[in-house]
């Protein structure tokens, strides 16, 4: 099936998912947020694609909700649009894909990422950003609060201080400040964002794929999870892990001195 706002692309284990309306900085249309998912999902399912890496056409990642969406518009009665569908069968469907995933899925931020834009940028496993990077909260600037699951990745990521800060000035964090606060993971220039990015995709795409999953499983429940109930969580995941052709495949290579060469199962 071909997509026009979002492009996708698999080589070497890696699915590079670009969303593309660069002309309105790669904004979310109602369509666009369908097609991603969908993508997102033949990305999941499919045996070839070990790692996702997901950025912008152009000079933005995304601009967060179209704001021009029909879906957006007021009533002729000035009522307010139903947001709450647009967000459940947009972002909270998308950061749920993205969360859920069971490859790594990395972001290369370049330039603008703002409002859900940047909170599905945030939901990512890795996130890479330009120099030129800005991380906008732009909902407060529209009379919204932060959706695409802001609210839960900020404070985790950043803390209360922090995360209130961005929330309610929606002032630009760019990617060096997103770097020293812990936002991201780095900050690399501008040109070489998707070398950089793409060299940590391929070789994520090249992992035990299996054990990143059941590290990213961990490291989710971890913040809803006692220690007593993590260390049982970590225990039932490393008994899997141990069955692994990987887990075989990496001591016999730490044995023999070589790489290991990592099938993904
Ligand atoms: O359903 C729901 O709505 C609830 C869910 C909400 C989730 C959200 O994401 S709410 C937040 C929505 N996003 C925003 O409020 C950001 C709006 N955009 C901006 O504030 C600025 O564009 C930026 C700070 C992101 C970038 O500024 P700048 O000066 O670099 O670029 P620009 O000139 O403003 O934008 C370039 C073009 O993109 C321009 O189009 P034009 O005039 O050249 O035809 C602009 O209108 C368009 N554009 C940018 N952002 C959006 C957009 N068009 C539609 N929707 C946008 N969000």
């Amino acid at each position: 099936m071909g997509y026009k706002s979002v492009l996708l692309e698999v080589s070497d284990g890696v699915a590079t998912v670009t969303l593309n309306r660069p002309d309105k900085l790669n904004a979310f249309t109602t369509p666009m947020a369908g097609d991603l998912i969908a993508i997102l999902k033949s990305a999941g399912a499919d045996p070839k694609v070990r790692c996702v890496l997901l950025t912008g056409a152009g000079r933005a990642f995304s601009a967060g909700q179209d704001l021009s969406d029909p879906a957006m518009a007021f009533g002729e009665d000035g009522e307010g649009p139903d947001i709450g569908t647009v967000v459940d069968g947009c972002y909270n469907a998308l950061v749920r894909t993205v969360r859920g995933f069971d490859k790594p899925v990395l972001a290369a931020v370049g330039g603008v990422a703002a409002g859900a834009g940047a909170n599905l940028a945030l939901a990512c496993d890795i996130v890479v950003a330009g120099r030129s990077a800005r991380f906008i909260q732009a909902f407060a600037k529209i009379g919204l609060l932060p959706d695409a699951g802001g609210t839960y990745m900020l404070p985790r990521l950043v803390g209360r201080a922090r995360a209130l800060g961005m929330a309610l000035l929606g002032d630009a964090v760019n990617g060096e400040q997103a770097e020293a606060w812990g936002l991201i993971w780095k900050c690399v220039d501008d040109d070489k964002l998707l070398d950089e990015a793409g060299a940590l995709a391929r070789s994520l795409a090249a992992g035990p794929t299996l054990a990143y999953a059941a590290a990213k499983r961990a490291l989710d429940a971890s913040a809803a999870n006692t220690l007593d109930r993590q260390l049982d969580l970590e225990r039932g995941l490393q008994q899997a892990c141990g069955k692994t052709a990987d887990f075989r495949e990496g001591v016999a290579a730490f044995t023999e001195k070589r790489p290991p060469r990592y099938s993904g199962s």
